[in-house]
């Protein structure tokens, strides 16, 4: 049967920038008549602009959330009538984040689309979202969202083949014929090809041995992984359960589901508390927990010791050798995102190598890494990947781990930061967010922030909380010049420096579907061996009160306790 293409009229809804990683409002937003189906085309529309859409192969999936596979259809109908030639979309319409990052690369694809609000709720009541990836595997950049953004507030149409409908069941090639076009949709296993990846990076031999305590390992390592019914599941089971010998039952929640259980899929202290208090009971040597749409990890060690992301990066980084893939193609640099603490800052100084502070979010990393300059990066909310693929990567971090922890048998993942701290010092970092404020008084917060930089005299002002003084050195908001494009992205942070090396950030969330999220930064560095075990939150409560006193949040938003504390 020939299908036809159609032209259905449609109005711009307001609203419709990307954030930090794309275009998030609730499941009940993207609901609305034609919503889903602007964004769509004003992605297809902004890509034709730029490359050759006709013909071309594009990856489609998400993370299983509620509403994803209606997305899907919607996104191949469209996609046939703008005479794609080609979608490879997982079973089911499901991928993980660093699986389409994959594909787009392996494939040669001009890009893909991630159905995903990442490590927010799902279901009817919760939030969906959309993002476009490129052909390096990477969330588009600014200057591109940006073109996507000005199509949905022109959109006047929006093309579609109403009467094509894909089967998500079943593995395979489908093929139709669209006003005389040939159009293909290629439904494949979402683990396999991620699998073999994981395989050429890691030594999978290696890894299995700690695991099952041979050799000089002398007993087994006990691995556990909490996947918040996210994507993660099937991923985890066949590398950590089926190729790792880890036990079935150790892989929890492991069965992605729509709305995640009605949890947040959030790899952190607070929402995936039940891994912790597993980690607490002293049984398990390692675990590890993966959000939504498996680009975030959390690492624990025995007992609940628990790696902030920022130490990760920086533990990662020092021990690199130990991981096959850089052990043969080196370390061509590092790099955090502005917020992050400096711990990997010591780890590229002493290596020399180059350390790149760029603002938050995964797309700011493409450039650096296409151009040769970038190996490892991480960012302080739970997210450490490499140039293997163009996202973070939730499994490829444990598995970095447990690959440092096979090369150093007897080490647990306590003693190895511990090491670090002794060689480096350990940077101390919270941050505190409260969510969904109303907009009106977390702009004015910003704004009396923003004041306080143009009218400069707080510079040299000295702050006294529970007995530490801090003198404010330094006032901006961060921006970020691109090495490689010389692209310039501004208002990115409001940093507060202070003499002692300590730090302040203040920034709105770019993720959130509904009113605005405060997100407040502290780190400072302690090269003080008597205080390296010391708790982060005693560390750092002057400093937060600092903060506080000077931003007046309570004062602008009613507040008076963060919502989260990570
Ligand atoms: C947050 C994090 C940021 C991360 C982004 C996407 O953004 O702070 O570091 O890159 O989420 O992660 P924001 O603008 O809300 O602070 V994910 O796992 O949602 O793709
Ligand atoms: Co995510």
């Amino acid at each position: 049967m020939d299908l036809k293409i159609m032209s259905v009229p449609t109005k711009p809804y307001d609203g419709q920038k990307p954030g930090t990683s794309g275009l998030r409002k609730t499941v009940k937003e993207f609901q609305k008549p034609n919503y889903t189906e602007n964004f769509i085309q004003a992605i297809l529309s902004a890509v034709a602009s730029v490359e050759k859409l006709e013909k071309s192969l594009l990856v489609v999936g998400g993370d299983g959330r509620f509403y994803c596979e209606d997305a899907v259809q919607i996104i191949a109908k469209m996609c046939a009538a703008h005479k794609v030639g080609k979608l490879l979309i997982g079973q089911k319409g499901i991928f993980s984040t660093p699986a389409v990052s994959n594909l787009i690369r392996k494939n040669n694809a001009l890009g893909g689309i991630i159905l995903t609000a990442s490590h927010n709720p799902g279901g009817p009541n919760a939030d969906f979202g959309i993002k476009y990836n490129i052909s390096n595997g990477g969330p588009a950049p600014d200057a591109f969202t940006n073109k996507i953004f000005d199509h949905t507030k022109s959109i006047k149409e929006y093309l579609t083949v109403p009467n094509m409908t894909i089967n998500l069941e079943t593995l395979g090639v489908q093929k139709f014929t669209v006003d005389g076009v040939p159009f293909e949709v290629e439904i494949i296993d979402p683990v396999s090809d991620y699998v073999a990846l994981m395989k050429d990076l890691f030594d999978f031999r290696q890894i299995k041995d700690l695991i099952s305590g041979k050799g000089t390992h002398k007993k087994p390592f006990v691995v556990t992984f909490d996947s918040l019914h996210g994507v993660t599941g099937p991923y985890v089971r066949k590398i950590f359960c089926e190729e790792l010998g880890a036990s079935k039952e150790n892989a929890c929640n492991a069965d992605p589901l729509p709305d995640f259980g009605g949890e947040h899929p959030d790899p952190n202290l607070t929402y995936a508390h039940k891994l912790v208090e597993r980690m607490q009971k002293g049984t398990f040597d390692f675990g590890a927990a993966f959000d939504g749409d498996g680009d975030r990890n959390m690492i624990l060690g025995k007992n609940g010791f628990f790696v902030t992301p920022s130490d990760s990066l920086a533990v990662i980084g020092a021990n690199a050798t130990c991981i096959p893939y850089f052990a043969k193609n080196g370390i061509k640099g590092f790099a955090r995102s502005m917020p992050t603490a400096g711990a990997i800052d010591r780890v590229a100084k002493e290596m020399g190598k180059e350390l790149f502070e760029v603002p938050t979010g995964w797309k700011y990393f493409g450039n650096l890494m296409d151009a040769g300059r970038l190996s490892l990066c991480g960012e302080e909310s739970f997210g450490t990947g490499s140039d293997h693929i163009r996202e973070k990567d939730g499994v490829w971090t444990a598995l970095a781990w447990l690959s440092i922890l096979a090369a150093h048998p007897q080490a647990s993942v306590e003693s190895m930061v511990t090491k670090h701290w002794e060689k480096y010092g350990r940077n101390f970092f919270t941050r505190y967010d409260y969510e969904n404020c109303e907009d009106a008084g977390a702009k004015k917060m910003m704004d009396h922030l923003t004041a306080l930089i143009h009218d400069g005299k707080i510079i040299g002002k000295e702050f006294s909380e529970a007995g530490k003084t801090f003198k404010l050195a330094k006032i901006d908001n961060f921006s970020y010049k691109d090495p490689v494009d010389n692209s310039l992205s501004e208002n990115q942070g409001i940093r507060l420096l202070f003499e002692d090396g300590s730090r302040l950030v203040f920034r709105l969330s770019g993720t959130g579907s509904t009113g605005s999220t405060i997100r407040l930064y502290g780190d400072c560095y302690e090269p003080d061996q008597h205080k390296m075990k010391m708790d982060a939150q005693t560390i750092l409560k002057p400093l937060i009160s600092v903060a506080l006193q000077v931003s007046k949040l309570q004062e602008f938003t009613g507040r008076n306790a963060p919502t989260v504390i990570t």
